[in-house]
């Protein structure tokens, strides 16, 4: 809900905006956790994490479309607001390339913010943009043109503490890093909140190199997904402010569920596989069926508790 000051604050009180700023400026890496959908952010945020990096790859692959802008901007937006509903941690969503020019960004911004999300992360590629580890054909936006996007943003949305972070794209595309700097300054200047570098080698080397140039002008992003098996102490040395791990909670539900339904599928059973999966009393322990419980002992007629309703 947006308060009459024009701030984001959640229905637990929390102002999530000023949570994810406050993330994102300190001095502590911090990790933001991968969801994709309301039951995916309440184990993220049960885990500890501080906050939730709500995935474009991962959303539109549990609606069965592919990363390629194939969700509507509102299909995006009515999952995310599922997910804040029911979680107190700030959320920065993937918006993409902003679903089109300046116009489209901070429409998409200012309903993201209503819906009480913290931030959005904005990428320099083009409508529809194609996921950053498909392919080839990664054509970049204009600088100029981007900066305008970012500042649409900014201006269009009421709460200045809903956090921007630009995602520069420029090291996916094969522009090396002296056209990602170029674009980091450019972006930073033109009001985003972070900066987040992608790559996707193996490596970190070209990561930490950007991050020495660089020198931390504004807090840095990063997604180690292709460069998994770095040590985080590196990102710590480096100055890095956040860490998101991206699509993993997506990636691990594609894998356990694949496997119950190969499992199940031979058995013709499903005795094998119940020490395997969550029991119900977890389900019920997430969703929170007990405040539903005291609730109803609170509200309902005292005769008609836990009673079949005529
Ligand atoms: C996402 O999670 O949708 C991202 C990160 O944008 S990546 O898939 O690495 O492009
Ligand atoms: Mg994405």
């Amino acid at each position: 809900m947006t308060n009459s000051n024009g701030s984001t604050t959640s229905f637990f009180g929390t102002n999530k905006p000023h949570a994810l700023r406050s993330i994102i400026n300190s001095n502590e890496l911090a990790f933001l956790m991968e969801a994709h959908d309301a039951l995916s952010a309440l184990i993220a945020e049960r885990s500890g994490f501080p906050g939730i990096w709500a995935s474009g790859l991962s959303i539109s692959t549990a609606l069965g479309v592919r990363d390629a802008n194939e969700a509507s901007w509102t299909d995006v937006v009515d999952v995310v607001e599922r997910m804040a509903d029911v979680t107190r941690i700030p959320i920065l969503v993937d918006g993409d390339s902003g679903f089109g020019n300046f116009n489209n960004a901070r429409r998409v911004s200012r309903k993201l913010c209503e819906r009480g999300v913290a931030g959005i992360c904005l990428e320099d590629k083009h409508f529809p943009k194609m996921n950053s580890f498909v392919g080839d054909r990664h054509p970049l936006a204009d600088i100029d043109e981007f900066c305008g996007r970012l500042q649409a943003v900014r201006d269009g949305v009421p709460d200045p503490d809903f956090v921007i972070v630009a995602r520069i794209e420029a090291l996916i595309a094969g522009h090396g890093q002296k056209e990602a700097l170029r674009r980091a300054a450019a972006y930073s200047d033109a009001g985003a909140d972070a900066i987040l570098i992608h790559s996707r080698q193996k490596t970190a080397d070209e990561i930490l190199d950007f991050a020495k140039a660089w020198d931390n002008r504004r807090p840095l992003v990063i997604v180690p997904t292709k460069y998994f098996k770095t040590p985080v102490e590196k990102y710590r040395a480096a100055g890095v402010s956040t860490v998101i791990w991206a699509n993993h909670n997506m990636r691990a539900s594609v894998a356990a569920m694949q496997a119950l339904c190969d499992q199940v599928k031979k058995d013709e059973s499903v005795a094998n596989i119940e020490a395997d999966i969550a029991p119900l009393d977890t389900v019920f322990d997430l969703l929170g069926y007990s405040e539903l419980s005291a609730a109803e002992k609170s509200y309902l007629p005292t005769a008609s508790v836990g009673q079949d309703r005529l």
